[in-house]
């Protein structure tokens, strides 16, 4: 039953370049955990003594709007310990049939409630995710982990991923920042001619999908009356190579376990 599930998962992934695993991932107690530290580290409480990397939003911002925090693992020991979960690591190799994974890179996403016909600012943009990744070579294989801290409803503003978009190649219309949620998808629809099918991620706590770094995906407004709670997790495999084999922007710790742990395999693939 276990392989036959793994098997499943994999063709999903390979076919739509997204699966959503609908049953927990991570046990409640770290969730609760990291769930704590992503309210200490909104609130500019590092018990690392260490900040999260240079983010858009910062302690003191407006709570109303998306709040992303970039590498907040190395200010919380509650997010490192959640995003190192040896869990996620098994189910990246799974679906992926890495011989090893390294999380390069985690960016905090809390998006608040807003009340229907509200101009929120909480969209995410459609956007493939290739599109902010230059620093790895093209033929990196590189994926995401959404990881879910709070439940995620079709009212808490789901991250909706479009079938089979891994396969159109990369495309010049991302655009995270946007808030134009469905004037963007037109524009990205009719420039690719191909059918567009859209797919929520329903999740748990504790549960995780997985996407492809072209798999087109995006996120309108939470109307679910608490806050969506996610880590996104930028995952690699043994199968990936920075450009110019460089150290710098979103590769300028991946020499450093203690900002990017390997989560599953031998560490020593990765040089
Ligand atoms: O949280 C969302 O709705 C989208 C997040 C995202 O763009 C990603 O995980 O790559």
């Amino acid at each position: 039953m276990r392989v036959e599930e793994t098997v499943r998962e994999r063709r999903l992934y390979q076919e739509d370049g997204f699966v959503v695993c609908p049953e927990p991932l991570i046990p409640r107690d770290v969730v609760e955990r990291a769930t704590a530290g992503m309210d200490a580290v909104r609130a500019g409480e590092y018990d690392t003594g260490t900040p999260p990397r240079p983010s858009r939003w910062n302690p003191g911002d407006d709570p109303n709007v998306l709040c992303k925090i970039e590498k907040p693992q190395i200010a919380s020991r509650a997010i490192m310990e959640l995003v190192s979960h040896p869990a996620l690591g098994e189910k990246a190799a799974e679906i992926s049939g890495a011989k090893a994974v390294q999380v390069w890179w985690v960016q905090l996403l809390y998006k608040p409630p807003s009340l229907p016909g509200q101009q929120a600012g909480t969209n995410i943009g459609w956007h493939q995710d290739y599109n902010y990744w230059g620093a790895w070579e093209e033929d990196s294989e590189l994926f995401t982990a959404w990881v879910a801290l709070s439940d995620v409803t079709p009212a808490s503003g789901p991250m909706n991923f479009v079938a089979g978009s891994h396969r159109w190649g990369l495309s010049t219309e991302s655009d995270f920042q946007s808030q134009a949620y469905d004037s963007l998808r037109e524009r990205i629809r009719n420039a690719h001619g191909q059918e567009w099918r859209e797919v929520p991620a329903i999740l748990p706590p504790g549960g995780a999908s997985f996407h492809h770094k072209l798999t087109f995906h995006g996120s309108g407004p939470n109307h679910s009356g608490g806050p969506r709670r996610s880590f996104a997790v930028h995952m690699r495999t043994e199968k990936s190579r920075p450009k110019e084999d460089l150290r710098q922007g979103l590769t300028a710790f991946i020499d450093d376990p203690s900002y990017c742990p390997v989560i599953y395999g031998d560490p020593t693939v990765f040089g």
